[in-house]
C-alpha cells in the first residue's frame, strides 16, 4: 500500500542536532519521532554494550526485523547516526545535518564523551562520512545536507522540512485511489 505520510531519516555525526530536529519536527507535524537508539535498547536489537565507546553494539538484522512491520507504512522521522542500513524503498528523504567542528567538539565534550570516541566523531564529521554514506545509499534527489550550527538553523531547517513534507503529500495524494 502506498504511504500517505513520508518517512524521513535525520542523520549525521553524534552531536549535530538530530534529536533536537526530530523533536521539533514531531511537535510540529503528525510524523512520529523514532529514536533508533531507544529502539535498540528497548527491543534488545544489540549484541551487548561496548564499554569503551559507551554505546550498544547494534544487531542490524534484528533492528530491521523489528522495524519492518511499522516503518514501511510511513509517518516516521528516523533519528540515527547511520542511514545505509535502511532499504531505499522505506525512505523518502534523508537529511544529513552538518556542524562546524569546534561547535561539535564543545557539544560532545559537554556530553562527557570518552576522548577516543570524541576524536573519532570529530574525524567522521570533518571527513563527511555520513554525507558520503547517504549519497552512496540513496538517489541524489532524496539526500539533503543542512547546517546545524546555530539555534536559528534548527528553526529554518525544520520549516524547510515541513514545507518538503507538504509538497511530498501533494505529490503523493491520490496514489492510493
Ligand atoms: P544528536 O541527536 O545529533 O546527537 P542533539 O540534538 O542531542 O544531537 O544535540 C546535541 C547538543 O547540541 C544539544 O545540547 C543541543 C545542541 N544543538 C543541536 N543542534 C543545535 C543547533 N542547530 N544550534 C545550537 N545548538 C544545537
Amino acid at each position: 500500500m502506498p504511504r500517505t505520510q513520508p518517512n524521513i531519516v535525520i542523520t549525521g555525526t553524534p552531536g549535530v542536532g538530530k534529536t533536537s530536529h526530530c523533536e521539533l519536527l514531531a511537535a510540529n507535524t503528525v510524523l512520529k519521532h523514532l529514536s533508533i537508539n531507544q529502539v535498540v535498547k528497548d527491543r534488545g536489537c544489540h549484541d551487548g554494550w561496548d564499554a569503551e565507546f559507551k554505546s550498544w553494539i547494534v544487531d542490524e538484522e534484528k533492528l530491521l526485523d523489528s522495524l519492518e512491520t511499522e516503518v514501511p507504512n510511513g509517518g516516521y522521522i528516523i533519528d540515527w547516526h547511520a542511514c545505509d542500513l535502511f532499504p531505499e524503498s522505506w525512505i523518502d528523504l534523508v537529511v544529513v545535518l552538518r556542524t562546524d567542528s569546534t561547535k561539535l567538539y564543545d557539544r560532545l565534550k559537554a556530553r562527557n564523551y570518552p576522548e577516543k570516541k570524541l576524536q573519532e566523531n570529530l574525524d567522521s564529521e570533518i571527513m563527511e562520512v555520513l554525507l558520503e554514506e547517504a549519497r552512496e545509499g540513496f538517489d541524489a534527489d532524496v539526500v539533503v545536507e543542512l547546517r546545524s550550527d546555530e539555534v536559528g538553523d534548527l528553526q529554518s531547517n525544520v520549516e524547510r522540512i515541513e514545507a518538503w513534507i507538504e509538497a511530498w503529500k501533494k505529490d503523493n495524494s491520490g496514489k492510493e485511489d
